[in-house]
């Protein structure tokens, strides 16, 4: 029996995408070591309602010195975290010298502006890498992973916090009890907590199954964010949807006795109740959506493969691991994929093994098509490159349904 990670009742599997590699494993092309895999499947818990990966992966085989990830490669999300900081600064760090603290800081895209305002703070980054781009900005960085213990360590040695943030990270922690231990250590009394993560409410909706990954093991809802937090001695006391990466929620969390919660929650909590958002016929619903999407994006591409098109891809997305793999999508149908990060160029894709190349060879010459993985930045993409389009290209997008931009 699958046992729920936040509360030991009973899980039931729905979704299944079968062997999956790392999401953010982009391999040397000289490199001939054994890839990894593992069972990429997902369930929820019958109790507390939280969806959650089935098969753990260890932490330090995706966060690591070579995590090639960097927040800051897109403008619409530097935008985001600059207000993000902004609004920490107006609201709850006004108090006497105030300090705040990031989990997973990555290259200090929110951090670098607290800093900027010569603000207390640190990120606790566990990947040196983009740890280090942090670091050059300016920002405190303490490279591990946050646990109960580095929380009590940050403690000892620079106070409690009055804010602790973490943008899609919690969610790739399985082991919540620890982190919400060492929130609880670290924490002023009247504090807050505040996390934002993909929104199970709208990879529902937008059946965006590219989501699913390796890295992102849990997929909240207000649901069962009240449940765990409640069940870790604290309540929820904000909820407030973002449309970044696909649509998330924004959840504040704080001692119940501190903060009273918004009207905020209780609608996001009457809302999921009427969508009935982990009911079997919703979740088999998804997983024969997802099904429906890997059938039409296959006959697409070999349609237009044996018309002779040309299709690359564009953004070496972690999600993007999950539509080649599961969808058996090889250099074959999407030649290669173009991306700005310099981390990724030169590699191959995990799994599938399509070729990453640098964003400007996209027009070494343009393709007949494009499928999108980064489809999350459609509108920066799409506005960055028009001459694709007057070239006559299109862009494929495969959620919630497979199209062509026309
Ligand atoms: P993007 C990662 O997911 C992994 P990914 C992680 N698990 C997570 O939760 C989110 O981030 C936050 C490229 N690009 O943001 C850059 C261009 O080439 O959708 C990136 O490689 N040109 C932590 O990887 C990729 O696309 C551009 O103009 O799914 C976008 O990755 C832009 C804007 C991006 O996250
Ligand atoms: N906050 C950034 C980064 C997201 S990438 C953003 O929203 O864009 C996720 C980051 O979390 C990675 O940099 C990874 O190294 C880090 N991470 C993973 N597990 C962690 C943990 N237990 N504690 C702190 N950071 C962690
Ligand atoms: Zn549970």
């Amino acid at each position: 029996m699958l046992t729920c990670r936040i509360c030991g009742a009973s899980v039931r599997e729905f979704v299944d995408f079968g062997r999956q590699p790392l999401s953010d494993a982009f391999r040397k092309p000289d490199d001939t070591s054994e890839e990894y895999f593992f069972r990429l499947a997902v369930g929820a818990c019958e109790s507390c309602a939280m969806v959650q990966l089935v098969e753990e992966v260890p932490r330090d085989r995706m966060f690591h010195a070579d995590y090639p990830y960097h927040s800051s490669g897109s403008a619409l999300m530097r935008e985001h975290f600059r207000r993000t900081a902004q609004e920490f600064l107006e609201t709850e760090l006004t108090g006497s010298d105030p300090f705040i603290v990031e989990i997973g800081c990555n290259d200090g895209v929110m951090l670098s502006a607290v800093h900027e305002a010569g603000v207390r703070h640190l990120g606790v980054e566990p990947s040196a890498g983009v740890g280090e781009v942090a670091r050059g900005r300016g920002v405190e960085v303490l490279t591990e992973f946050f646990e109960d213990s580095t929380a009590r360590a940050v403690r000892d040695e620079h106070g409690p916090a009055d804010v602790i943030f973490s943008a899609n990270t919690i969610c790739h922690i399985p082991y919540l009890e620890s982190i919400f231990l060492g929130v609880d250590a670290l924490l002023k009394p009247g504090g807050v907590f505040v996390f934002e993560d993909p929104y199970w409410g709208d990879i529902v909706e937008r059946r965006s199954f590219d989501q699913i990954y390796d890295e992102h093991f849990y997929f909240f809802t207000a649901t069962s964010v009240r449940a765990a937090a409640r069940s870790y001695g604290f309540d929820l006391v904000d909820v407030r949807r973002l449309g970044v990466h696909g649509g998330e929620v924004r959840y504040s969390i704080a001692r119940p006795e501190a903060r009273t919660p918004t009207a905020a929650v209780a609608e996001l909590l009457a809302e999921e109740e009427a969508r009935g958002l982990v009911t079997r016929e919703t979740l088999d619903g998804f997983a024969a959506g997802v099904a429906g999407i890997r059938d039409d994006l296959v006959a697409l591409l070999r349609d237009l493969k044996a018309q002779g098109r040309s299709v690359v891809a564009y953004g070496a997305t972690a999600k993007s691991a999950t539509v080649t793999n599961y969808c058996g999508i090889g250099p074959d149908l999407a030649a290669k994929i173009c991306d700005s990060t310099p981390a990724k160029q030169g590699r191959l894709a995990p799994g599938s093994r399509i070729p990453v190349v640098p964003s400007e060879e996209f027009a070494e010459p343009y393709p007949d098509h494009a499928l999108l993985f980064a489809w999350n930045h459609a509108e920066e993409i799409i506005a960055k490159e028009p001459a694709f389009r007057d070239n006559g290209g299109r862009w494929i997008l495969y959620v919630p349904e497979v199209h062509v931009v026309e």
